[in-house]
C-alpha cells in the first residue's frame, strides 16, 4: 500500500469496525423509562446542565422545578442560540441530530421534538446502534437502584446488544447504610467492620447478582484519596469478598478512581468534580492479587501517564476509556497517543459512558475520528521503517482496540 492508500484504509477501518462499548449508563429496552433517548434527554444531559449554569443566574432550585422540556428549552436557548454550541457536549447533540438526518440549520426545536415523538422505540434503538456502529452496549447495573432491581427480580427477555456489569458503589463506599439493606434481602451480614461470616454472605450476594445479570465484571468508582490496603470497611470488603468472588467467577474488577462527588450539590448529578488520584492502590491490588484481573480508567488527565506505566508492569491490569472530563477530542488524542506509544494495542482506548441512547452516535463518531487520526500517524510511522502491514492485520488491530482486547482479557 502507498502511504495515501494506507491512511485511507486505516480511516475506513476505524470508521466501519463495530464497537463493543464497555461502559455506559444505558439500559436494555426491558427497563422502559430508564432508557433515556430523544431531544429533551439529549439536551438535559448533566454535562449540558453544568455548562448552562455558567450563564444562568436563576436559583438552582427554580431550574429543578421546571419540567424536562422546559429545562431543555432553557439549555437550547442559552447554549445553542445565545452562545455558539462549541463545547464537546453541545457539538455532540448536533452531530447526533445531523447523523440522524435532521436539519439542524433550521434550529427548530419544536419540529425536532415532533420527529422524536414519532419514533418507535425498538426500531429507533436499532437505528442508533447501527449509525453509531455499536454491536454491544455494556450497562451499569445496580441491585441498589430501586427502579432497576424489580426488573431483574421479575426477569425479562434480554436484548442481544445489551450486556451487564455489576456496579457496587453503595456496598463498598457506604457499608454502614448498605449492610442493613443486604440483611433485609436475606443476606446474614452484621453491622460494623465485616467479619468472615458477613464477607461470605457478601460473596453470596455477588454470586446471586452476577448470575442474575450475567455480569461481565464488577465495578466501582472511587474517590481520589482511596487507599488500599487500609483499615476501612471498603478495603476489607474488596479483599474479603470482591476479589475472591472475581477469582471464583473469573471476572475483572473495574476501578474508576478520581471522582469527588457533589462538589456543588445544587447541580445534582452534574455536581461531581475531580481529583488527582494516588494510584498506589492500583499497584498494590495488581501486585498483591496476581490471580485477579483489574480494569481501570482514571478521571484526572494528570494520572494518565502513570496508569500507562502501571499497565506495562502488570499484565492483570487492562486500562480503558477517556472517562467523563477526559472525553474530549484533545485529550482522547493525547491519552490514546500515550497508550499506543507506551503500552501498544492491549488497551481499550474508549468507552462512551453514554446516558442517553442517541449519544452513542456522537460519542462514537467523535472518538473514532480522534482515535483514527492517532492510528493513521502510528501506522505511517511504522511504514516509514519498511514494515509492511497487511489490511487484515490493521482490521485485527482495530477490532482489538474496539472491544476485542478487553474480551480476550476477560476470558484469560
Ligand atoms: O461513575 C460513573 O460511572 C460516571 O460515569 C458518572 O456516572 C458520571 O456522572 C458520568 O456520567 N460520566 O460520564
Ligand atoms: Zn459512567
Amino acid at each position: 500500500m502507498t502511504t495515501a492508500q494506507l491512511e485511507t484504509f486505516v480511516r475506513k477501518t476505524v470508521s466501519s469496525t463495530p464497537v463493543r462499548d464497555i461502559h455506559t449508563h444505558l439500559y436494555d429496552p426491558a427497563f422502559g423509562e430508564l432508557l433515556l433517548w430523544g431531544i429533551d434527554d439529549l439536551l438535559t444531559y448533566h454535562y449540558l446542565v453544568a455548562e448552562s449554569f455558567r450563564y444562568l443566574r436563576m436559583p438552582y432550585a427554580d431550574f429543578w422545578k421546571l419540567t424536562k422540556s422546559q429545562q431543555a428549552d432553557l439549555i437550547w436557548d442559552v447554549l445553542f442560540i445565545r452562545n455558539s454550541p462549541i463545547s464537546e457536549a453541545c457539538r455532540g447533540v448536533l452531530t447526533t441530530l445531523n447523523l440522524l438526518g435532521l436539519d439542524v440549520k433550521k434550529r427548530d426545536l419544536p419540529k425536532l421534538r415532533k420527529w422524536f415523538a414519532a419514533q418507535k422505540p425498538d426500531a429507533y434503538i436499532d437505528r442508533c446502534l447501527k449509525i453509531a456502529g455499536v454491536e454491544d452496549v455494556c450497562m451499569t447495573n445496580s441491585p441498589f437502584d430501586d427502579l432497576e432491581r424489580p426488573v431483574w427480580e421479575r426477569g425479562f427477555k434480554r436484548h442481544p446488544a445489551f450486556s451487564s456489569a455489576l456496579r457496587i458503589d453503595p456496598l463498598l463506599l457506604d457499608w454502614k447504610n448498605t449492610a442493613p439493606k443486604l440483611a433485609g434481602w436475606g443476606y446474614k451480614v452484621g453491622p460494623g467492620r465485616p467479619n468472615q461470616k458477613s464477607l461470605d454472605e457478601v460473596r453470596r450476594f455477588f454470586a446471586d447478582w452476577s448470575k442474575k445479570m450475567g455480569a461481565r465484571f464488577l465495578m466501582v468508582s472511587l474517590p481520589p484519596e482511596f487507599k488500599f490496603p487500609d483499615n476501612t470497611d471498603t478495603a476489607a470488603l474488596i479483599e474479603g469478598a470482591v476479589l475472591p468472588h472475581c477469582r471464583e467467577f473469573n471476572l475483572p474488577f473495574a476501578v474508576m478512581p478520581g471522582v469527588t462527588r457533589a462538589v456543588n450539590p445544587q447541580l445534582k448529578m452534574a455536581g461531581d468534580g475531580i481529583g488527582l488520584t494516588d494510584l498506589s492502590f492500583v499497584k498494590n491490588l495488581c501486585a498483591g492479587f496476581p490471580e485477579n484481573k483489574f480494569a481501570a480508567t482514571v478521571l484526572s488527565r494528570e494520572n494518565q501517564h502513570e496508569m500507562c506505566v502501571l499497565a506495562r508492569k502488570f499484565r492483570n491490569l487492562h486500562i480503558f476509556g477517556c472517562w467523563w472530563f477526559t472525553n474530549i477530542p484533545h485529550l482522547i488524542d493525547e491519552i490514546t497517543r500515550l497508550r499506543l506509544e507506551l503500552v501498544g494495542l492491549s488497551v481499550t482506548p474508549q468507552h462512551s459512558d453514554a446516558r442517553v441512547l442517541d449519544q452513542l452516535i456522537y460519542k462514537w463518531t467523535h472518538s473514532r475520528t480522534a482515535i483514527g487520526e492517532v492510528l493513521v500517524e502510528k501506522y505511517r510511522d511504522l511504514a516509514a521503517t519498511g514494515w509492511a502491514m497487511t489490511k487484515p492485520e490493521i482490521e485485527r488491530d482495530v477490532r482489538n482496540l474496539f472491544g476485542g482486547a478487553f474480551e480476550t482479557f476477560c476470558k484469560a
